[in-house]
């Protein structure tokens, strides 16, 4: 494990219940952060430096849960090495990074993956199927948003605030890459326009000593010291959208928006029906009808669309949320690991190149203010 932050945690614990994977070592910046994680979670090895852990011949693969910025050396140095890599979103800092590294894989028998654990709600699954299949016919509609309230005040902090460590679109490179990605694996459907509008609402944030935990500044302490730094990464962002040649929507993402903890939404209208699902209800989908009553749905595998039940592992009535999300993709990722004749069914890096050159593509468009196409 690469990371030892909130990733670093989800991660380790998504692993271990796999059963038939181990988390053997985990390196930080620095030794003491490590030791202190692998104390906390029981791992034999920790150490301050990423590639004594590649050095390592006993080590098969590699997650890595860093800030941004360090994605792309950790992912090439571990493919280097004879390393799957396992990557958090979003991939790189740019496309041409990606394109880079799905080169070097190419050149190798490694499987790469890209953390869109978000397509892994047993629900999500249902909506891709129930429009394989046609029953929300020609997909014309797509809207939604992804808000959250974590980085609401300026005394809010974390390393995704500044550039250097997080790429220049924060709100979007963060959750709104989540939206991208979920809205093309629903409806099978690829962006093929957009025109976005991006604000940064504190010019300047307080900057504390030492690390903030990501989610963690409603418990930081009111007396720390801070210092006050300019920011220019995005707290809202909205955008336009056409997807293929038919399909328009629209979608919004905030780290400002009180009250919303996570809250991922997603609407698609088709030309027979429609569906709507909240991350912070995961278990529930809306499915809305023209000339019936709306339906809503309650997350239960035997009553699941075939392709969409293996993504549902307890029975209905009992909750699959973040974490089992977690373990569906990392499940998938070792299971093509362990025989390489299954199919990818997991987010590569090809899907992380792509939400990166999306994500360049709403750079492009906020700055020019005006339509670009994908
Ligand atoms: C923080 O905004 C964060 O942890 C994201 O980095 C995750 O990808 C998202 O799923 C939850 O929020």
């Amino acid at each position: 494990m690469f990371g030892s932050g909130f990733m670093g945690k989800v991660h380790t614990e998504a692993i271990r219940r796999l059963g038939n994977v181990e988390v053997a070592a985990v390196a930080s910046h620095t030794q003491e952060l490590a030791d202190e994680f692998a104390r906390s979670m029981n791992i034999p090895k920790a150490t301050g430096d990423y590639r004594e852990i590649l050095a390592d011949p006993t080590i098969d693969a590699v997650h890595i849960g860093t800030p941004n910025n360090l994605h792309y050396p950790m992912a090439e140095a571990a493919l280097k090495a004879g390393k799957h890599v396992l990557c958090e979103k979003p991939l790189t800092m740019t496309s041409a990074e990606g394109k880079k590294l799905i080169k070097l894989a190419a050149s190798t028998k490694l499987v790469t993956a890209v953390n869109h654990n978000l397509r892994y709600y047993p629900l999500v699954q249902q909506v891709r199927q129930m429009i394989a299949a046609g029953d929300l016919g020609d997909i014309l509609i797509v809207n939604g948003t992804y808000y959250q309230d974590w980085l609401l005040y300026d005394t809010d902090f974390n390393w995704r605030v500044q550039t250097s460590d997080n790429g220049t679109l924060r709100a979007m490179g963060d959750i709104g890459s989540h939206w991208m990605d979920m809205i093309q694996h629903v409806t099978g459907l690829k962006i093929s326009a957009l025109c976005a509008d991006l604000a940064t609402f504190h010019k300047t944030r307080k900057k504390p000593q030492g690390a903030v935990e990501t989610f963690t500044g409603k418990k930081a302490k009111a007396n720390a010291k801070y210092t006050e730094i300019p920011i220019d990464t995005d707290d809202f962002g909205s955008v336009l959208l056409k997807l293929g040649d038919r399909a328009r929507g629209c979608f919004a993402v905030s780290q400002m928006s009180a009250g919303c903890k996570n809250r991922f939404n997603f609407e698609v209208y088709g030309t027979k029906s429609g569906v709507a699902w909240n991350q912070e209800r995961p278990d529930e989908l809306w499915i809305g009808h023209r000339n019936s009553p709306n339906q809503i749905i309650i997350k239960d595998g035997s009553l699941m669309m075939p392709q969409a039940a293996p993504f549902a592992d307890l029975p209905g009535g009992h909750s699959e949320g973040y974490d089992d999300a977690h373990k569906q993709l990392f499940k998938r990722f070792y299971a093509k690991i362990a025989d390489p004749s299954v199919p990818v069914n997991f987010p590569t890096f090809e899907d992380g190149t792509w939400g990166m050159h999306l994500l360049e593509k709403v750079l492009e468009s906020s700055k020019k203010q005006r339509w670009v196409n994908a």
